[in-house]
């Protein structure tokens, strides 16, 4: 088939550099993609950490097509299907405990907005009519609505399109190199960094002005920023405090990935809203959800009048057919196939795997967590992110694996299915790349 490259405009890609010696894959199945050069390719990240049960699994696609041959489409505005009820009571008992009311989105960039828009409309409607203030971190990502990158810190993500929201701000992050290098699992140092939110933020604008707070439990897409120990119990108790809402964005550590269903469960500590998307359908078909607390639901329902419209707000394909088909079927693949232990149990292994990559060249820090891993690299004097890159492309096309790279940073999560041996292959390969880069 020849392939004209000229009309599809790439996201978050280097448009002509890819064009100029394109990567495709054509087909995947369990652990592995097959490049349009007929290579069996190992996908070190799920993806783009969302094929936690590996694959086109057939218990997946049977009910996505038998899905689009019964009810392709239905209304989601003033009517419904039965799956998306069945969607939602699924994922509200795999959720924290008080966390079930599931509104459905398509994405992750919708669940944080949506999940903003919810929280600005909860106080209102309580009476609370300051609260309007909402607080991101440093290097967190939320998707790339604009709720997503006012309060998102990654700069690269913000700097072209003007002010955003206002009335945000943004916490440091907890990425401290220089005292927690190669820590594994959770960093020692740094859970004071989250007073900072109380001491500073909170001290600046007014506590009784503050909304919501959202942060992704582990930082994903800016390089794998783990929560120092006692950090994420610390905002939580500030929160709980001064009567902010706790937004967990579980859009990468949902379904498993820290070998628990959400990072809340492994973590012990129950936010008020989780955002997530990806793993919840295998990413097969897109769908995203905000899991509420039941009293923010009931805010809703009590302050307008019946027969009203509660919340003014959703999306064409919200409990999409297809979607919810998928969601349905994947919670359910995860359940009988016990994939979050699993990832628990492979955790280990990840670890020890991942650090033996210390010491070789260019590497600075490894940071790990349940089936997510960073390695750091010293950036090329000028030249941030090329460093990396080579690394990503030759491990597709040199040692047929799939990393993910963001800035100098190569960031791992493979599905959940992966093996023992398998995670060898996917850290000797980066290995092996490693001694030949400069
Ligand atoms: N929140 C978090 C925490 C995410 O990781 C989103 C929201 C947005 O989801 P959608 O479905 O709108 O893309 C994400 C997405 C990377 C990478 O390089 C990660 C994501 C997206 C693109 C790249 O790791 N995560």
């Amino acid at each position: 088939m020849t392939m004209n490259t000229d009309y599809f405009w790439m996201p978050f890609t280097a448009n002509r550099q890819f064009k100029a010696q394109p990567r495709l894959v054509e087909k995947a199945k369990g652990m592995y993609y097959t490049s349009s050069d007929g290579r069996q390719i190992l996908d070190g990240t799920a993806g783009l950490w969302c094929v936690n049960a590996g694959h086109a699994h057939p218990v997946i696609t049977e009910a996505i097509s038998k899905q689009a041959a019964t009810l392709d489409f239905a209304p989601p505005f003033q009517m419904s299907h039965p799956l998306a009820f069945q969607a939602a009571e699924d994922l509200a008992a795999i959720a924290p405990d008080g966390l079930n009311r599931v509104f459905f989105c398509n994405s992750g960039s919708e669940a944080v907005d949506t999940a903003l828009k919810m929280v600005l409309a909860y106080h209102r409607l309580r009476g609370d009519t300051l609260r309007t203030r909402l607080i991101g971190r440093e290097r967190g990502y939320h998707g790339v609505g604009f709720g997503g990158i006012a309060v998102g810190g990654i700069a690269g993500n913000r700097k072209h399109f003007g002010p955003t929201l206002a009335g945000v701000d943004h916490l440091r992050h907890p990425l401290d190199i220089a005292k927690n290098a190669y820590s594994r699992g959770l960093p020692e140092y740094g859970a004071a960094l989250a007073d900072e939110f109380e001491q500073r933020l909170l001290a600046l604008h007014d506590p009784a002005t503050v909304a919501a707070l959202i942060v992704e439990p582990v930082q994903g897409s800016a390089g794998v920023i783990l929560p120092p120990k006692g950090y994420l119990e610390k905002l939580r108790a500030i929160c709980d405090k001064h009567g902010i809402v706790l937004i967990f964005d579980e859009v990468i550590t949902g379904f498993g990935r820290l070998g628990s269903a959400f990072a809340a469960d492994y973590f012990s500590i129950n936010p008020d809203i989780i955002c997530c998307a990806k793993g919840l359908t295998n990413a097969s078909v897109p769908m995203g959800a905000v899991i509420a607390k039941q009293e923010i639901y009931d805010t809703f329902m009590q302050a307008a009048p019946a027969d009203t419209i509660e919340f003014y707000h959703g999306y064409t394909y919200s409990a999409h057919p297809l979607a919810c088909a998928a969601a349905i079927a994947s919670l359910s693949v995860y359940e009988e196939e016990k994939l979050f232990d699993r990832a628990a149990k492979l955790a280990p292994h990840f670890e020890a795997a991942a650090h033996r990559l210390r010491g070789l060249p260019h590497v600075k820090d490894i940071r790990n967590l349940g089936l997510i891993c960073g390695i750091e690299l010293e950036s090329r004097p000028g030249k941030p992110t090329a460093r990396a890159y080579e690394v990503f492309t030759k491990c597709f096309w040199q040692k047929n694996i799939l990393v993910r790279t963001t800035g100098d940073i190569i960031a791992l999560s493979p599905p959940l299915i992966i093996n023992e041996e398998q995670i060898d292959t996917l850290f000797n390969a980066i290995a092996e790349v490693l001694i030949t880069v400069d």
